[in-house]
Formats: structure tokens, sequence, C-alpha cells
């Protein structure tokens, strides 16, 4: 349907303005709310997504695009609860304890979002009790944990040992990223899942939830 195609493009190139118009103008024509989520505005994050992780785009476009989605969405989200649409899964994000840095977590928030993940922000600072009691008070299928100092990425290993303790590592993965995080690191405190960039984070979770 060309007009899910305009969507998917004016989304792609950060027309957030467009996009809630033509959302809204799809929603009018009766075209079901799933339908203009899948094919409007997650398929155009998604080519999006694939720009980013081969560097044919960068932050800025990812962030006005990001944008743009947000705005279809929020049209959207009544009608899809309405039409039961399922989420594709649910988890938690932060950027650990002592670690301000919040860019490239809210890059994955929105990547994770445009792949249609319900996701809870937690912020910045954010204590291991924290992302354990999140996880299991609101049945988060993963904890996203984002540090980028060499002096904050410790606290990543104290979210696996409290998901210990709290007797919900069976129930939850665990993922981190962020510049200082490598593939080695992850496997040595016992988390889950490493990646290195938001676009693949989002798929990586989408995978994690389905299983
Ligand atoms: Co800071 N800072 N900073 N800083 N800062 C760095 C990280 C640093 C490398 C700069 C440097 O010295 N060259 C250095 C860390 C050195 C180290 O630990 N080895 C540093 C430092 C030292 C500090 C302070 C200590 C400085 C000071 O006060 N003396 C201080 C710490 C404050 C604190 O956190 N307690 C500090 C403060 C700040 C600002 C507040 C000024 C600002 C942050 C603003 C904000 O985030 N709202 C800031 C910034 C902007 C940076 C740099 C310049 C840029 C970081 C960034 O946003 N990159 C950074 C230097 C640099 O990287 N060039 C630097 C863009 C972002 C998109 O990338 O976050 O890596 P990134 O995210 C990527 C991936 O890593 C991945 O996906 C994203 C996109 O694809 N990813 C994940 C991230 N999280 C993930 C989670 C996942 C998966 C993937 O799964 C869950």
């Amino acid at each position: 349907m060309s007009i899910l195609i305009d969507i998917s493009e004016n989304l792609q190139k950060g027309r957030a303005k467009a996009v809630k118009q033509l959302v809204q103008q799809a929603i009018d024509e009766g075209i079901p709310a799933g339908q203009i989520l899948d094919e409007g505005l997650l398929s155009g994050m998604s080519v999006i997504g694939e720009k980013f992780k081969n560097n044919e785009v960068f932050v800025p476009e990812v962030l006005v695009a990001a944008r743009a989605m947000n705005m279809g969405a929020q049209l959207l989200k009544p009608l899809l609860a309405e039409e039961g649409v399922k989420s594709a899964g649910r988890v938690c994000i932060g950027t650990v304890k002592g670690d301000l840095h919040d860019i490239g977590k809210n890059l994955v928030k929105m990547m994770m979002e445009g792949k249609g993940l319900e996701v809870i922000d937690l912020g910045t600072d954010v204590a291991p009790e924290t992302f354990v009691e999140t996880a299991k008070n609101e049945n988060c299928q993963i904890i996203c944990c984002s540090a980028l100092l060499t002096t904050t990425m410790g606290v990543m290993e104290e979210v696996v040992q409290k998901a210990v303790e709290a007797g919900i590592r069976d129930k939850v993965k665990i993922m981190v990223g962020g510049a200082p995080v490598t593939e080695s690191f992850a496997k040595k405190i016992g988390a889950d899942k490493y990646t290195p960039d938001a676009a693949s984070a989002a798929d990586c979770a989408v995978e994690l939830c389905r299983v």
C-alpha cells in the first residue's frame, strides 16, 4: 500500500510532521493499526537500523527518525491496545550506577522500540538492585545495561549477581554494551549477550524474547 511506503520513507528522512499526518490518514482510511505499525513505522526504522549498522547514517539521523517514529506511534498506541496487538517483548534498560552517559543507551532504547519491544527506561546512574527489582516487578524478559566508563562497567557484574541472589537469573536475560564493553568482558561477568551497537542490540533482544 503506497501510504505505508510513504510513512516508511518519511520516517527514514526524519520528517516527523509528515509521518504524523500520514499515520492519521492511514487510520482514517481504515488500515489496521498493527499493519501501519509493521509496514510503515517499523519497516522504516528497520531500514535506518541497518544503515546505522553499516555506517551509512549516523547518530543525528537515527535520532530524528526515532522522533518521527514516536510521533506516529503515539497515534497508534490506543488503537493497538484495542486490536490486541502483542508487543515483541518487554525489557528494562539503564546506564549503570556512577555513569551519566545516556546518548548510546537512548539509541538502543529507540532501536528496540523500533522493533516493537516495550522498553522501560530507568535512566542513568541505575543501581544493580533497581535493574533487578524492575525486571522482577514488571516481568521483563531482558535487563539491558549500558556503561561508557571503564570505572563503571564493573557494576554490570553486580547486576548479574543481584539477579542470581533474587532468584530470577533463569527467567531473565542480561544484555550489556557501551564503548568499553567487549564480548570477553560479557562472558567473564556471566552476562548473556554483548552487542556492539544499538541496531544489533535491538535485533538480539527480539531474538532473545522469541525463545
Ligand atoms: Co564522557 N567520557 N565523561 N561525557 N564522554 C567518554 C566516554 C570518554 C571515552 C572520553 C575520553 O576521555 N576520551 C571518557 C571515558 C574514559 C574511560 O572510562 N575509559 C569519558 C569520561 C572520562 C567522562 C568523565 C569522567 C569526565 C570528567 O568529568 N572528568 C565524566 C563522567 C560523568 C559520569 O558519567 N559520571 C564524563 C561526562 C560526559 C558528559 C556529561 C559531558 C557527556 C555525556 C552526555 C550524555 O550522555 N548525556 C560525555 C560525552 C558526550 C562523552 C563522549 C564524548 C561521547 C559519548 C557518546 O555519547 N558517544 C565520550 C568520548 C567518545 O566516545 N568519543 C566520553 C556516542 C554514543 C552513540 O556512543 O554511548 O558508545 P555509545 O553507544 C553506542 C555503543 O556503545 C552501543 O550502542 C551505541 C550506538 O550504537 N551501546 C550499547 C551503548 N550502550 C549499549 C547497551 C547495549 C548494547 C549496545 O546493550 C544493553
